[in-house]
């Protein structure tokens, strides 16, 4: 997983906007991104985390933290903590975090977007979901403008779950990526009950993170 980041090399003092960059610690040699799995609820957020939790070798994941409500199980929030290889000298570390999508939850996913590096905006590819994705991805940037965050600076990368259920049920890749996708980052179809598309969101997402870093391409080597 994300052996490719060895491909780049980092040129710490070109990093510009430092108060929302990852955390660069130059005597551990660690960097940690916090990435944000955001999404309408029910989308499958916690499902990416739990599959990632399952899949990964013990080595390379933490375990799967979740702050769930008393009444029910709606999570406030997930944790998972992965680390995913080195770039140069340094280990990366990615802080996996899923908020919240229920709409009254609002000021939780305010506390989980704080300081984020990166965002996975997983959308529900279920026909009756269609505006809640719409309304999600409002919010989002919503709430990243309150925080003072420009959301075309903030590296994304799209999902459109549940791919798996029959086209009746489900709205085509293209249609959702029309609707949601207005800035042209990563995207992938997925099914993350099984997989599919989980280990490509995260991959395509934290390069992007450490891009922004300042990480550069090796010269002569492919992305
Ligand atoms: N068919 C299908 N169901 C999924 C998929 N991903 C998640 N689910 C189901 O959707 C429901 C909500 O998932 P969850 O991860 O809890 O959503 P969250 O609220 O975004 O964290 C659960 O019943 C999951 O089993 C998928 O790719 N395909
Ligand atoms: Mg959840």
């Amino acid at each position: 997983m994300l052996r490719d980041c060895t491909h780049f090399y980092i040129q710490f003092e070109s990093a510009q906007d430092t108060s929302r960059m990852p955390i660069v610690d130059h005597a551990t040699r660690l960097i940690t991104c916090k990435l944000v799995y955001y999404g309408p609820g029910r989308s499958g957020k916690t499902t990416n985390l739990s599959y990632l939790h399952s899949a990964l070798p013990s080595g390379q994941v933490g375990s799967l933290t979740s702050l769930a409500t008393r009444r029910d199980r709606t999570l406030f929030f997930d944790y998972l903590p992965v680390n995913l290889g080195t770039v140069g000298a340094y280990r990366v570390r990615f802080q996996l975090y899923t908020v919240p999508g229920q709409p009254y939850y609002r000021a939780i996913r305010q506390l989980v977007l704080q300081g984020a590096d990166g965002i996975a905006f997983v959308a529900d590819s279920q026909r009756h979901r269609w505006e809640d994705n719409i309304e999600s991805m409002q919010d989002l940037h919503a709430n990243l403008a309150e925080h003072g965050v420009d959301a075309r600076g903030l590296p994304m990368a799209i999902q459109y779950n549940k791919q798996d259920l029959p086209p009746s049920l489900s709205t085509p890749v293209n249609e959702l990526s029309d609707a949601l996708n207005f800035r042209n980052v990563p995207e992938f179809a997925a099914d993350a009950l099984n997989g599919v598309g989980v280990f490509d969101t995260l991959r395509a997402l934290g390069m992007r993170v450490l891009r922004r870093l300042g990480a550069a391409e090796a010269p002569g080597m492919a992305a």
